[in-house]
């Protein structure tokens, strides 16, 4: 398991040096603790604020969620320099991405004790010769990159506004290590979704999470 998490270490070593991680190809790993890791099949009991649940495409997943914020409090991590985050997220229906319209842009966030690790854009919609609406993942915000970048399944169903019609949910892993060393982690999730043409926009657009872990590492 040491030896998958060092690879992984490594693998993400370019996108880690875009937003100013310590963590560089230099680091060794000489400890990987799991402290969370819930796929949310059994419901209850994650520990989330703002938890709920509901069945999408056959499993119980964690939202749905619509402008709205969870939190995840851990406490008693055992002695770390540095949590690996992962969160697998499920974007639904007519996410927008960067459109700087009535229809977004369509953020989605992830702060640990407070501090922003992701801010990002996602979007399902249509890019064609002349007309495109691009997302920023798997960047932060404002950048320009097609629709579904980075989505490790972007054919799943729509959840309602194309519920039940194939590549109107896309699944992305979102994965992190960030530098941290106190025994407690708050990990807040939560998007800030803009839709004024509808009179339903929580149908138009929402997301859910169906897996998260989070290991405390120690990195020399
Ligand atoms: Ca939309
Ligand atoms: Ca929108």
């Amino acid at each position: 398991m040491i030896r998958n998490t060092r690879h992984l270490l490594v693998t993400w070593v370019g996108c880690l040096l875009l937003w100013g991680s310590l963590v560089s190809c230099q680091d060794e790993l000489l400890e990987s603790v799991p402290v969370y890791s819930l796929d949310f099949s059994n419901g209850h009991s994650s520990q989330i604020i703002n938890e709920k649940w509901f069945n999408f495409n056959g499993d119980t997943v964690l939202g749905w969620y619509h402008n709205e914020e969870i939190v995840l409090n851990l406490n008693n991590l055992p002695k770390h320099n540095t949590v690996e985050v992962t969160v697998e997220v499920l974007v639904h229906d007519s996410w927008d991405g960067n459109q700087d319209e009535i229809g977004g842009p369509d953020f989605w966030y992830m702060h640990l004790d407070g501090d922003e690790i992701v801010n990002t854009t996602f979007s399902n919609g249509p890019c064609g010769t002349n007309y495109c609406l691009y997302q920023s993942y798997p960047e932060n915000y404002p950048r320009h990159l097609e629709p579904k970048s980075g989505s490790t399944d972007p054919d799943l169903p729509g959840r309602c506004q194309y519920k039940g019609i194939p590549g109107w949910t896309s699944k992305y892993i979102v994965a992190r290590l960030v530098k941290h060393k106190s025994s407690n982690l708050t990990i807040l999730i939560g998007d800030r979704l803009l839709q004024t043409n509808t009179s339903d926009p929580g149908c138009d657009e929402s997301w859910s999470i169906s897996n998260i872990e989070v290991k405390a590492l120690t990195v020399n």
